[in-house]
């Protein structure tokens, strides 16, 4: 990564004098994130955006600003804690949601809360469930949330527009790669139909829009030191889209037994203990709001997402890797296998997912 000046760049939000310490923090594949520690003990998160797939970081902030403010309104009718249950924005010292410094970066800031921890992986089926009701509790938070928001990612998480992006890689071949890729893409060329046809559920309103997270997984979510939820984080991505995508993502993080990039495959499976306790916690939160409609797709929401997901790391590796930060020349491709063994998987367990929900859905 470049050199930064990260004291400089923090003092546009808080006292010069009062930073002590500026340190890197996770992995995101997008942003880069560090905590900012002050004299008077509070710390802070730092983000540089990625202004290349957010192309309108101050439209994003306003988004954040907004969704928060609501959040916030809700927590306290909760009797919740509003500093600690979802994001405070740190806005600069000359009140600006953001700071773009002199090679055109754009930085954010907000509030770290202090005796939070999240997961980079499910360890149990008590975390699974209470991941599933902070992410049904954000969306019902927001079930009354009707300002207008800007389309940040035009297109995230639908597939047709998807297929438009994978057709222009496939007929451009940018890297070279396709030719030996044959049998992956036949992976996704095969479930066009299937895919298309859910979409179109959404397109048509049957399945309806709201405002939801639309990066759900497991890392994106904090908990207490006692296993509790806090709140959703990460919320650059917030925008309409349906309840289901934020359910299937959540399903592809917290049911998988091994890592998003694991090489060995064999640790990769669908854990439906873990399913059963996400969707229960979940319904236990979104049970009031859900359409009919919403429910019948529930067990196909994992599976919808998760191709998604094979689709783009595929589509990345053809196309040169652009889009995602890779440790390894081949990081999308080993990306892309596992992932598609983690889908292959929740296909064959189609049966019994269905059964779950049904028996916790009614
Ligand atoms: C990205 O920002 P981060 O690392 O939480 C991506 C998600 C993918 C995820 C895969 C804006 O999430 O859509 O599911 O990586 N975010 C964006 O781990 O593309
Ligand atoms: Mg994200």
């Amino acid at each position: 990564m470049e050199q930064f000046d990260l004291h400089e760049i923090s003092s546009h939000f808080l006292p010069k004098e009062g930073i002590e310490s500026v340190a890197p923090l996770g992995e995101g594949f997008i942003n880069d994130t560090f905590v900012v520690g002050t004299k008077g003990g509070v710390r802070y998160l730092l983000q540089r955006k990625n202004r290349h797939i957010f192309t309108d970081v101050p439209a994003m902030m306003d988004n954040i600003a907004k969704v928060t403010a609501h959040l916030k309104r809700a927590i306290i009718r909760e009797d919740g804690d509003p500093l600690r249950e979802t994001l405070t924005l740190t806005p600069t010292v000359d009140g600006k949601l953001y700071h773009v410094d002199a090679q055109h970066e754009y930085w954010a800031m907000c509030l770290f809360i202090a005796g939070s921890r999240s997961y980079e992986t499910v360890d149990s089926s008590e975390i699974a469930c209470c991941g599933g009701k902070g992410v049904g509790k954000f969306q019902r938070m927001l079930v009354d949330f009707h300002e207008p928001l800007a389309d940040i990612l035009p297109g995230f998480h639908n597939i047709r527009f998807r297929y438009q992006q994978w057709d222009r890689v496939i007929r451009e071949n940018p890297a070279g790669r396709n030719a030996r890729m044959k049998t992956e893409i036949e992976w996704i060329e095969s479930r066009r139909n299937e895919m298309l046809s859910f979409w179109q559920k959404v397109e048509q309103g049957i399945i309806p829009s709201r405002v939801v997270h639309n990066d759900t997984k497991i890392s994106n979510i904090l908990f207490d030191s006692n296993g509790a939820v806090l709140g959703m984080i990460d919320l650059d991505t917030v925008q309409q889209n349906t309840v289901l995508n934020d359910f299937g993502d959540a399903i592809r993080s917290y049911t998988n037994t091994g890592a998003e990039d694991e090489k060995d495959l064999t640790k990769v499976n669908f854990d439906i203990e873990r399913f059963h306790a996400f969707t229960t916690g979940y319904l236990e939160e979104a049970a009031g709001f859900l359409t009919a409609e919403e429910v019948e797709y529930l067990p196909f929401a994992g599976r919808y997402i998760t191709f998604e997901q094979v689709l783009r790391f595929l589509m990345d590796y053809l196309d040169g890797d652009h889009y995602y930060k890779i440790k390894y020349p081949e990081h999308n491709l080993i990306r892309t296998l596992a992932q598609y063994k983690l889908l292959t998987d929740m296909e064959t367990r189609e049966r019994d997912i269905k059964d779950v929900v049904c028996s916790l859905a009614g």
